[in-house]
């Protein structure tokens, strides 16, 4: 993750070639920051003063940034609505998994509804989490509606005064906009009966430049709130995070770093640029 650490020592140590800086842009291009956002980076680092480069650096990344809200919209009172929405096996169901228990931890209740409905497989994936993990889960036949399963869902958590309810989606396309205007129908559904607070992207970070046209087409046929962006853990570069904050305004709120319940982290942008510059 620390990008920038070689140049910087070179920098500092004052003896840079142009050699280094191939080197330095191939590491930008390869942590997948994308063509011109290391472009911009590399200008920037070569006009910079060797005393000034690290605070320039940061700044400049750090204008990068989503500047949307990043924290969890959370109701104090009712039921927070989330939908977990991307396209297929990015690790939407795995996050849900992962969100019921971030949220049961903080002694929070939860009901998920099971609105993939396509498979039967998706079904038992989610209720084995929820059992697991102690969240009731929510399912409808298989090939139901998945807006009415979501209905259904809320009506539960309802009813059972939980303050967090998460809608699991089936994986879509996002070039498919059949598909895409049934997420539209799952929100207009929930929203007779209580709003929906957060549209939870999940990108799959190994999927490098893909993401952030996933994240663009997602964006805008739903108002995604935020991205779980996961597979951090395998061989994903740690410039996505960055590239797709800053080309699509979407904040990263958790970081997926593993297939178990506990591998999520909330993403702290501070210590993330403090990462790639260490
Ligand atoms: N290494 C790693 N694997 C992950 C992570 N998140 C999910 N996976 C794995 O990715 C695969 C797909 O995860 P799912 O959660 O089923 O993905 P999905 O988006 O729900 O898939 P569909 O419902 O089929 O669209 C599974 O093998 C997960 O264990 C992660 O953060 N790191
Ligand atoms: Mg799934």
């Amino acid at each position: 993750m620390a990008l920038f650490s070689k140049l910087l020592n070179k920098i500092r140590g004052g003896s840079i070639a142009a050699a280094d800086w191939d080197e330095f842009e191939r590491t930008l291009i390869e942590s997948d920051l994308g063509a011109q956002l290391t472009q911009e980076i590399i200008t920037l680092a070569r006009s910079a003063k060797v005393d000034e480069i690290e605070s320039a650096l940061l700044q400049a990344l750090s204008a990068k940034l989503s500047s949307a809200p990043r924290d969890l919209a959370l109701r104090a009172d009712g039921v927070t609505t989330i939908l977990v929405v991307g396209v297929n096996g990015t690790g939407k169901t795995t996050s849900v998994a992962k969100l019921m228990k971030f949220f049961t931890d903080q002694k929070l209740k939860v009901v998920v509804a099971a609105a993939d409905t396509f498979r039967a497989a998706a079904i038992d994936q989610i209720q084995t989490w929820g059992t697991r993990l102690g969240v009731p889960v929510v399912v409808g036949k298989s090939e139901s509606d998945p807006a009415s399963v979501a209905f259904d869902g809320l009506k539960r958590a309802m009813s059972d005064q939980a303050n967090i309810f998460i809608v699991d989606t089936a994986g879509r396309l996002h070039t498919k906009s059949g598909l895409m205007d049934e997420l539209g129908k799952i929100r207009r559904v929930l929203e007779k009966v209580n709003p929906v607070d957060e549209v939870l992207l999940v990108v799959d970070a190994t999927t490098g430049q893909n993401g952030i046209t996933q994240a663009k087409l997602f964006a805008e046929s739903v108002q995604v709130t935020g991205l779980i962006l996961t597979k951090m853990d395998g061989s994903a570069k740690g410039g996505i995070a960055l590239a797709i904050e800053s080309l699509t305004g979407i904040p990263v709120k958790f970081i997926g770093s593993g297939e178990s319940a506990a591998d999520l982290q909330v993403f702290e942008p501070e210590k993330y640029l403090q990462g790639l510059l260490a």
